[in-house]
């Protein structure tokens, strides 16, 4: 597994998470919960590993939200900074140290790296006209504009997306822009930022080392920095690295032109895991904090600088993965002798109940509401959000367990039937019969043997343990409930409690090696749930939490003769009553334009059962031609295709209920009219974003409405 003349040193960073609101669900899915897992791993195997995060405290989002709120931003990060580091901690997340972006220490690491790169010539500066807002006498960030979005005519869209529709805008794009401190109408002025030149880093060396990655990294990560590194208008550009905020790390005041100027919270956030590895030092220092015996290095420069030969892993979401795997690296590379990123395993998003998790309408899974909600569910939290992990996909997160296939995969049904039913189940059995026929004491395995239970305790260890060297989480965990389930199907088949009086001594047996897979069980999940393994680990006697991870594959990890505490319970079933509110406060938070695919139950506003709308509600419906370049069918859904249209200037996948109907040849290259801004709905693991229209046929047979003249994919239909 671990190849000995390997480094074996890491650092590994979770995203620092803007200190400007609660974490959800997303975040830990997407972030944390994988890397605390990668890393209480890493620990067992006798890895000397680092592991570090802190609050994002600076940047657009932190005023914001300060304006909004009628406050000074630094009262909204401390208040944050506490709220995150409660979640995590609840959460067992185990950072080696957490710290923030808005210490002293932050500022001049920041600071001096800043200075490092204009030392060595990778900062120009140049002059460009921004928006600024004159009756505030304040330049204006992307976010802190407003004005009608070109595309869907939504006139609140802000200066860098409109959230109607999705598409990301420049502030010069936006029709008649407003400013959002004012509402005045802002106007051009001239302004000095330092830029940093990532085109020539692509040219020299980033897309070479992001393609020496090939084999390693994962297709999502790779996909995205390729599309990047493209040629002509795809090429990376100079980036300004300082903005006009007031708000943030100051542009070192000796340089000319630094008034008013802090540095660009991506170019100084990432460079807040390297003071979060000084803050750390600094405090074992001062002996206000032991160091952790699984960190073996003495100096920060040992898990960041060359020397120290550390293998980085930043552990983030899809929607930073320019920022780690390109831009930071090059900041690295050009501030010279950094280790360079090792891995990085970014996760794509988790949806809920089918829709998109959306902080601004309040449409989520709240941490803090979880754990004052469901108290106690911790590790089902985690086991639940680790099995679904959106690894290779966006996956869905779903409350009840309705009976039907489509939701096995639920939080209650992967509770009651994967955590109560296999893993609980098991260690209760073990705990019980060990009351009831052996005293509480692990009893003794006399001369008969079952090797077949080392045996597959070893396979498991192993498995699990190249699951995770590979980030690998699903997998992972899988491999751990298919061992509970073994040891289910052991004492079915043996049936201790039959042949006690009978075989005593076989039963002994039997029990002793049950006795010893619960305690491997208990140590494998570890990583996944801690809490559980303390209590499995307690509820058989074993006191002593210092194993390492190819020790669990030993023959015995609990003695005969040791006594077992009175029986405890390891998890509770999730009832109806315990997930139908946290249901209905998402109900309620559904923006309703997106309840369109629910049969309705109202009754039709006319008699004659036509319901009438005005050219205005028309008008919403955005009608375009597609052309549809590729059809498949999706495994186990008989009346699906999935769609793939151009339209005109991208491309949908869209989902379609044809597939009784149609062969994908069939379809290939036709013209059809796609509704473009239906909201988009997950299905079958797809994201459908839109729809294509159907009028009914002889037969049931649907037809397509084709344009019966000239015309283009993304072609408006009006
Ligand atoms: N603060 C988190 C986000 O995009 C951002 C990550 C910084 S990591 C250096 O939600
Ligand atoms: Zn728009």
């Amino acid at each position: 597994m671990n190849k000995s003349n390997e480094s074996r040193r890491f650092t590994v960073t979770a995203a620092l998470p803007y200190a400007n609101g609660p974490l959800h669900i997303g975040h830990i899915a997407g972030c944390y919960l994988p890397a605390d897992i990668y890393v209480r791993y890493l620990r067992r195997t006798g890895a000397d590993v680092l592991f570090i995060c802190g609050s994002d405290e600076h940047g657009v989002p932190i005023t914001l939200r300060a304006e909004q709120e009628g406050t000074s931003p630094r009262e909204v990060v401390d208040r944050y900074h506490g709220i995150l580091k409660e979640a995590f901690s609840a959460l067992n997340i185990s950072f080696d140290y957490y710290h923030r972006t808005s210490s002293e220490l932050h500022h001049h690491t920041a600071r001096d790296f800043f200075l490092q790169l204009i030392e060595k010539g990778e900062l120009t500066v140049h002059t460009t006209e921004e928006f600024y807002d004159e009756s505030v006498g304040r330049f204006l960030a992307d976010r802190y504009i407003v004005g009608t979005c070109p595309t869907c005519g939504y006139e609140n869209a802000y200066g860098d997306q409109c959230e109607k529709c999705g598409r990301s805008l420049s502030p010069a794009e936006l029709i008649h822009p407003r400013s959002r401190l004012s509402g005045s109408i802002p106007v051009r002025r001239p302004t000095r930022h330092w830029y940093m030149d990532l085109g020539r880093h692509q040219d020299t060396w980033l897309k070479s080392w992001i393609l020496s990655k090939t084999e390693f990294w994962k297709s999502n990560v790779l996909g995205q920095c390729l599309s990047w590194m493209g040629e002509g208008d795809n090429h990376l550009r100079p980036r300004a690295v300082t903005r006009d905020l007031d708000w943030g790390v100051p542009v070192p005041a000796h340089l000319e032109g630094s008034q008013g100027k802090v540095l660009y919270v991506w170019f100084e956030a990432p460079i807040g895991y390297i003071s979060a590895t000084k803050a750390f030092f600094e405090e074992v220092r001062l002996g206000h904090i032991a160091k952790p015996p699984w960190v073996s290095g003495s100096r920060w420069e040992d898990y960041w600088k060359m020397e120290g030969q550390s293998k980085l892993v930043h552990f983030i979401g899809k929607d930073n993965i320019v920022f780690h795997c390109l831009i930071f690296p090059a900041m690295l590379k050009a501030a010279g002798d950094y280790i360079l990123p090792w891995q990085v395993p970014a996760n794509e998003f988790l949806n809920l109940e089918g829709q998109k998790i959306s902080t601004s309408r309040n449409y989520a899974v709240w941490v803090h509401e979880y754990l004052s909600e469901m108290p106690g569910r911790v590790d089902e939290l985690r086991y639940v959000l680790a099995a679904g992990m959106p690894e290779q996909r966006d996956n869905n997160f779903v409350w009840k367990y309705d009976g039907t296939d489509n939701t096995t995969d639920s939080y209650q049904a992967r509770v009651n039937k994967e955590l109560v039913a296999n893993l609980g189940n098991f260690i209760n059995r073990v705990v019980m019969l060990t009351h009831k026929f052996f005293d509480a004491k692990i009893p003794d395995p006399g001369p008969n043997q079952f090797p077949e239970r080392q045996l597959e305790v070893k396979a498991t260890v192993h498995a699990i343990g190249e699951a995770l060297e590979q980030f690998r989480f699903r997998d992972a965990l899988g491999s751990l409930m298919k061992l509970s389930a073994w040891g289910n199907r052991f004492l079915q088949i043996h049936e201790p409690w039959k042949i006690i009086h009978t075989q005593n001594e076989r039963a002994a047996a039997v029990l002793y090696e049950a006795a010893q897979l619960a305690v491997a069980l208990g140590m494998l999940c570890e990583p996944f749930m801690p809490n559980t393994s303390e209590k499995i680990c307690r509820m058989l006697g074993v006191q002593k939490r210092d194993w390492r991870w190819d020790t669990i594959a030993q023959h015995e990890l609990v003695p005969p003769g040791i006594q077992i505490p009175a029986p405890a319970i390891l998890f509770r079933k999730v009832e109806d009553h315990e997930i139908i509110p946290q249901i209905q406060k998402l109900q309620a938070m559904q923006n309703p334009d997106i309840m369109d695919k629910k049969p309705s139950s109202s009754p039709s506003p006319t008699s004659s059962g036509h319901h009438f709308i005005s050219i205005e509600e028309f008008k919403k419906l955005r009608l375009i031609v597609a052309r549809i370049l590729k059809a498949e069918r999706i495994p186990k859904a008989d009346k699906l295709l999935k769609l793939t249209l151009d339209i005109g200037d991208d491309q949908r996948t869209v989902l379609s209920g044809i597939a009784e109907h149609y062969g994908p040849e069939e379809v290939e290259g036709r013209l059809v009219v796609l509704v473009e801004n239906l909201a988009p709905r997950i299905m079958r693991g797809f994201e459908s974003q839109g729809m294509i229209l159907m009028a009914d046929g002889p037969e049931g047979r649907p037809v397509f409405i084709e344009p019966t003249g000239p015309t283009k994919p993304g072609s408006p239909v009006s």
